[in-house]
């Protein structure tokens, strides 16, 4: 009997650290402030047709409306009610979005804001006319009262964060000001539960638990563990919710990713910090360091890491990352970056799909950084024009549907689950890697041109080089490498290229 119920003991726990991808699907994209009805679109045309396993979408629950600065992205982080009513559409808009996402097998994963309700100080006005009161702390429409807060437990006296040093501290005050939820009373995790139970049967995969740093994880593992199995509509019966936790950790700080790493995946903020420095070339950083990324360079173990470049937050100098972030304002590294990520084995990729805004810095401090998504007159956010050369319009930037973005996400997918192989570098800004005899990549970040000829361990032929191009029917729109017999090709990459890049695999050949 024992030895019976140790296989479904293994299988069980390891169930909640399943994205649920569908079969050789391996990328997120974050469509960022998308509405709901442009994201089942973009399931349909685009997500499904090229390979992405999943979109991350923002907030789905009533927030606080802001008008002073007007409409910022962040009012979203400013909960109300569990009610599915915001800015992306109602409930019915929602549940058809999952549905026909699911249906070409894009699975969603919902951010959920659990930690807090909204902060003070705002008008009455909220996305789905929920009352609230936030100086009383009553939120009828969940509903929560006072006794549902932590002001209780915080010990000190402005109620707010300010210590990072004491762990009580940064789980039981606010974070910001926003009313700390008491995720440790049944009630309350019972509500929290209830609203993501509500999501998981209408269909959704998983959650982002945003601002996972100011909950104890014991109460995390309490709330997951109410929440219902997967909608068999469209998983295997048992599936259980995929989550993320967002624990942004530098190191230095009391808390930190590993006390969460049992109760879900975790954000790996040093991933786009540590790379953007390596891709700048910050303090003598370069390419040919790369060669142990991972666990050596200090990041959590890759079977637990969310990986990125950029999130919402660290692309406009919010949460963590500071300067050596790259983000599609610097497109030419941030390829490079994107590209080096879906390339290298490490962690469970996520990619960023933005919408721009007038970046500008004083002292510092980019002025606009509260810019919310593109807006009609009445507020509405605009839907997402599609041009003719499959970008997008308006001011949404649509990184995901870049080419060699997209290209990187199908080479992702082709090489999934082989080996770093065939490691080259110069000892410097010159380096090459190969996953197995599926795919391998080569780059030149130097001041200089590139001329080598390397071990790609890929069967001979002739490829298109996914990056310059791609295979259209039977022809290669960019750059074509031969592989000869022995595996090895040449590469020539001009330090003046528009993407000093190249990468090949076993699904662009000739
Ligand atoms: C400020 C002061 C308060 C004051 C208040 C008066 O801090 O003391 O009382 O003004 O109005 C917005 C404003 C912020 C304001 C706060 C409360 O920017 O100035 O407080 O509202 O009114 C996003 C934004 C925040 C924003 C928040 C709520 O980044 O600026 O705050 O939404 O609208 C840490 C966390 C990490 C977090 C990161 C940003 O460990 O978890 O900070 N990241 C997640 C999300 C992020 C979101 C939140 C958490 C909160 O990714 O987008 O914050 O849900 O590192
Ligand atoms: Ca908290």
């Amino acid at each position: 009997m024992k030895l019976l119920i140790l296989p479904l003991l293994v299988t069980a726990c390891a169930a909640q650290f399943n994205a649920n991808f569908k079969e050789g699907r391996t990328t997120i994209v974050h469509l960022f402030e998308w509405r709901w009805d442009d994201i089942a679109e973009e399931c349909e045309r685009y997500l499904g047709p090229n390979g992405f396993a999943g979109v991350q979408i923002s907030p789905p629950n009533e927030n606080v409306v802001i008008t002073d600065p007007s409409r910022p992205w962040w009012e979203r982080y400013q909960p109300i009610s569990y009610k599915i009513c915001t800015r992306s559409g109602d409930e019915q808009q929602f549940r058809d979005m999952v549905t026909r996402c699911n249906n070409v097998g894009v699975f969603v994963y919902a951010d959920a804001v659990i930690n807090h309700m909204c902060g003070s100080g705002y008008g009455k006005e909220t996305t789905c006319g929920s009352p609230y009161n936030a100086e009383t702390k009553d939120f009828p429409a969940v509903p929560y009262s006072y006794r549902d807060f932590n002001d209780g437990k915080c010990k000190n006296e402005h109620g707010a964060i300010e210590n990072y040093e004491d762990e009580k501290e940064v789980r039981d005050c606010r974070l910001e000001n926003l009313l700390d939820l008491a995720t440790g009373k049944d009630y309350v995790r019972g509500k929290i539960a209830e609203y993501m139970n509500h999501l998981i049967d209408i269909g959704v995969a998983g959650f982002r638990y945003d601002a996972s740093k100011h909950m104890w994880p014991g109460d995390l593992k309490a709330i997951s563990q109410q929440l219902h199995n997967l909608n068999t509509q469209w998983f295997p019966s048992g599936a259980r919710p995929f989550i993320y936790q967002e624990v942004i950790d530098l190191g230095g700080e009391k808390v930190s990713a590993d006390q969460y790493l049992d109760v879900g995946f975790v954000t790996e903020f040093k991933y786009g910090v540590d790379l953007g420095a390596v891709i700048r070339k910050l303090e003598g950083k370069k390419m040919a360091d790369l060669k142990n990324w991972g666990e050596e360079w200090g990041l959590i173990p890759h079977y637990r890491a969310l990986a990125f470049t950029d999130n919402h937050d660290n692309q406009r100098g919010h949460g963590a990352g500071g300067s050596s972030i790259l983000t599609f304002f610097e497109a030419r590294s941030y390829k490079m970056a994107v590209g080096f990520m879906l390339a290298h084995p490490y962690g469970l990729t996520r990619v960023m799909s933005s919408y721009s805004w007038p970046r500008t810095f004083v002292d510092g401090e980019d002025i606009y950084n509260w810019i919310g998504p593109p807006m009609n007159p009445d507020g509405s956010i605009k839907h997402v024009p599609i041009n003719a050369d499959s970008t997008c319009g308006d001011d949404w930037v649509c990184e995901h549907r870049w080419r060699q973005i997209k290209n990187m996400v199908i080479f992702r997918n082709t090489v999934n689950f082989q080996p770093l192989t065939n490691w080259w570098d110069n000892g410097g800004n010159q380096i090459a890697f190969g996953r197995g005899d599926k795919g391998f990549i080569v780059f030149n970040n130097e001041e200089a041109g590139m001329d080598v000829t390397l071990n790609t361990g890929l069967p001979a032929g002739t490829y298109c080089d996914v990056i310059s191009g791609q295979k259209e029917e039977t022809r290669c729109t960019g750059i074509e490498i031969n592989v000869s017999d022995n595996g090895s090709a040449s590469f020539r990459i001009s330090n003046l290229a528009e993407d000093p890049f190249v990468a090949i695999h076993v699904g662009a050949k000739l």
